[in-house]
């Protein structure tokens, strides 16, 4: 209890202090009197008590900007006068040079003569990364952070107010950090209209109608909080794209937004539709072998980069749920995707090409299977600009899939990773799941693909293949609600998918450790039962949602609640139905995805293909994935495959429960508004997990017609009423209701 930060108790001495600094930050226009509502994210820099208090502020004595006031220095000039003073509370007088045992010089060796003589070893940190250390200066002891631009600076700040904020010694340092991956990138699927598609969070962040004139400050708000992790990119639209974005309006918006968020090294990119040319300037086709497509590609590109000088590139969704693409014109993906890397390339522009493609035949192949077969011929038929984006399993974001065979399958290309922060398929907006271990999870499954240790992060870090061009990118969960997020732990999951794409090798949980301690509290008898609890989140909505391997058995539209009955139909194809994945039928469930099915357990390197193959070595979260199992079928446990599914479902709704018993103890160590909300939606989860329980439970003993085991309570409405039940509105914000009015009891 030595060094809370408890605030809600302070005590008198920490109540003036704490007023003291709150009043600061209003009066400096940094802060905001709402701390907790959750707007301040992990950047709170709530004042260190006790011991801690006394050893930082010898660690921070002065400021001394090693270099000129440019925009990126002198931001990181006012991160570390905003933390170090919310902090220690008091402020931090600015020196020209080291004058006092504990400065903190931070700059580049361009910059500072003092740095350059220091010889820190920068070349190690590439761009942008940097070097903290402690060091003797004129005989004084200081704390250098140094990168080799200024951006690299900002990051060393950061991360050296992060440990701060997380109370670590900070006295003897020596950390040498460089981002492991060259492209750090939020995908917001934000439509010009406000809405977001799949976001939960409120209307889009980007306010169109306002731009260029005013700029939110919540848009600097949001850069310090990517670059506090690392991002440095944002696709500023939804990958269903629109042509007005790539129109003079919108580019004269882009260009003002590109500079708010420039000095925090982040660039913007767009979402572009491959027919633009025709819906824009009425050409007759989009063929990328129509030199006046290419010309107006080109004039077109032109005019971007005029607006925006430091524009990134395109990302592009083609041929893919009925958007545009080369295959309309009998051309390959890499004929398409090359029209735009073409046009990007003399300016340094990279294009990001989604891999998310699968056929519209409802009679080929198993669905998880076509990305692959498109894209795994083109392998080496990329220019050097493109990127292959693949979503990080070979379907859509599920709670769990096996990893996306495409990864290592072409050593010839780059490729990079996409993954859902905002948490489509995983309880949308209230739902407390952390998704640090699903990202975890995949980055370190082995592919295989040159032998043993060829993890999916040494394959999207360049390590496997030695691509220059590597990245990772997250569909963002932000939004203009006030905590951003929609919940508060839903902060976690942008911070976890940041603090990964900077290192693919991090620990998931030691990551949530540090968001805890910054979000909430250093108190271990706070930080532990929460991490804990951030922990086991993620399994818990696959045992209530799709357990054993089982996927896409939600809802149809919304994608929100169950709906393990959804069939093909005139408006249903089958690869969007819930039957087509399970299989289910009268003697056993899951989709046969060995030699004697689909054979998609072939697309794996050989060892992971046996193993997959294997309904003996199989592993048993991916059992239903790979496997058409007797409802019989005895479990490695002893019990049948039937006993064992329910009691998965049963033990999702406990973990549920657990969870918020463990919140419900913590009331102590955290603000009542952000303690409450939390709670609320905890209780909420609980429903929605005793939903999915019952409702799967209902349909799949209508299928099996076995009886249920003893532990298992008989779902409390009939089958019909579950099937009948939708929430209209849940999850596509801006589209009519997904569901027509429904007029039973409410399982949910
Ligand atoms: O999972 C699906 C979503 C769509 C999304 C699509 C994609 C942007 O339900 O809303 O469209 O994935 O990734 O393109």
């Amino acid at each position: 209890m030595t060094h809370l930060d408890n605030t809600l108790r302070p005590r008198s001495v920490r109540a003036a202090l704490a007023l003291g600094v709150t009043a600061l930050l209003i009066v400096s226009g940094l802060g905001t009197a709402r701390a907790a509502d959750g707007y301040r994210l992990w950047l709170r820099y709530v004042p260190v008590h006790g011991h801690w208090l006394e050893r930082y502020r010898q660690a921070a004595t002065e400021l001394v900007p090693g270099g000129p006031a440019q925009p990126t220095l002198r931001d990181t000039q006012a991160e570390l006068e905003r933390g170090l003073s919310g902090m220690l509370g008091r402020a931090l007088p600015l020196a020209h040079r080291v004058t006092t045992n504990g400065a903190i010089l931070f700059g580049t060796p361009r910059g500072s003569a003092v740095i350059r003589s220091l010889r820190l070893g920068l070349a190690r940190v590439g761009s942008q990364g940097y070097v903290i250390r402690t060091v003797r200066v004129d005989g004084r002891r200081a704390t250098v952070i140094a990168g080799n631009s200024d951006i690299g600076v900002l990051y060393g700040a950061f991360r050296f107010l992060r440990l701060m904020q997380t109370r670590r010694a900070v006295r003897s340092l020596d950390i040498v950090s460089r981002p492991k991956l060259r492209f750090r990138i939020l995908d917001f699927w934000d439509n010009l209209n406000g809405t977001v598609e799949r976001g939960y969070a409120g209307s889009s962040i980007w306010k169109w109608n306002e731009l260029p004139q005013y700029l939110s400050p919540r848009y600097t708000a949001f850069a310090r909080a990517c670059a506090s992790i690392g991002i440095n990119g944002v696709v500023l639209n939804n990958v269903n794209a629109t042509p007005y974005i790539l129109t003079p309006l919108y580019l004269g918006k882009i260009a003002a937004l590109a500079a708010v968020l420039r000095p925090y090294g982040i660039r913007v990119y767009l979402s572009v539709p491959f027919n633009a040319p025709m819906t824009i300037s009425h050409l007759k086709t989009a063929n990328p072998l129509d030199p006046a497509v290419r010309a107006w590609w080109r004039a077109k590109v032109a005019q971007i980069y005029h607006y925006v000088p430091n524009f990134g590139g395109f990302l592009a969704k083609a041929d893919s749920e009925g958007e545009p693409g080369p295959a309309q014109y009998g051309l390959t993906q890499a004929q398409g995707a090359n029209l735009f890397a073409r046009v990007l390339a003399p300016y340094g522009g990279i294009v990001m090409w989604r891999t998310f493609v699968y056929s519209t035949n409802p009679h080929s192949e198993d669905r998880v299977m076509q990305a692959y077969d498109i894209f795994k011929p083109l392998d080496g038929k990329f220019d050097a600009n493109v990127i292959l984006q693949n979503k990080n399993g070979p379907l859509d974001f599920q709670p769990r899939e096996p990893f996306n065979p495409l990864f290592g399958a072409m050593p010839k290309t780059n490729e990079m990773m996409e993954v859902e922060i905002t948490k489509e398929y995983l309880g949308q907006q209230t739902s407390l799941v952390y998704l640090g271990t699903l990202y975890e999870e995949v980055l370190r499954s082995d592919t295989w693909a040159r032998g043993r240790g060829s993890s999916v992060a040494r394959v999207i870090d360049g390590s496997l293949y030695g691509e220059r061009d590597t990245g990772m990118a997250g569909v963002a969960n932000i939004g203009s609600d006030r905590n951003w997020c929609g919940s508060i732990f839903n902060q976690s999951n942008w911070y976890v998918f940041g603090r990964l794409a900077w290192n693919p090798n991090a620990s998931a949980r030691a990551i949530a450790a540090d968001w805890v301690r910054m979000t909430f509290t250093n108190n271990p008898a706070f930080v532990r039962p929460v991490v804990h609890m951030m922990m086991i989140s993620r399994e818990a909505v696959v045992d209530y949602m799709d357990p054993l391997g089982l996927a896409s058995q939600m809802a149809a539209g919304t994608h929100f609640g169950p709906g393990p009955w959804v069939h093909p139909g005139p408006h249903m194809p089958p690869d969007w139905s819930s039957t087509y994945y399970s299989r289910a039928n009268a003697e056993g469930i899951g989709f046969n995805r060995t030699a004697t099915g689909s054979d998609a357990v072939s697309q794996y390197a050989p060892h992971v293909a046996a193993k997959f193959a294997s309904l003996r070595r199989c592993p048993q979260d991916l059992l239903l994935w790979f496997h058409h199992v007797p409802w019989t079928y005895r479990m490695r446990s002893g019990r049948t495959l039937w006993d064992s599914l329910l009691r998965h479902y049963q033990r999702g709704v406990d973990t549920v429960k657990h969870m918020r018993r463990i919140w419900a103890g913590l009331s102590r160590y955290v603000d009542p508004q952000r303690f409450r909300m939390t709670a609320a939606f905890l209780a909420s989860q609980q429903l929605n997990a005793e939903w999915w329980r019952d409702a799967s439970i209902a349909y799949w003993e209508s299928i099996s017609h076995l009886p249920l085991p003893p532990g298992i309570a008989p779902p409390p409405f009939p089958l019909k009423d579950y099937e009948a039940f939708c929430v209209p509105y849940a999850g596509i914000s801006g589209a009519g209701p997904a569901c027509p009015p429904y007029n039973g009891p409410v399982p949910y």
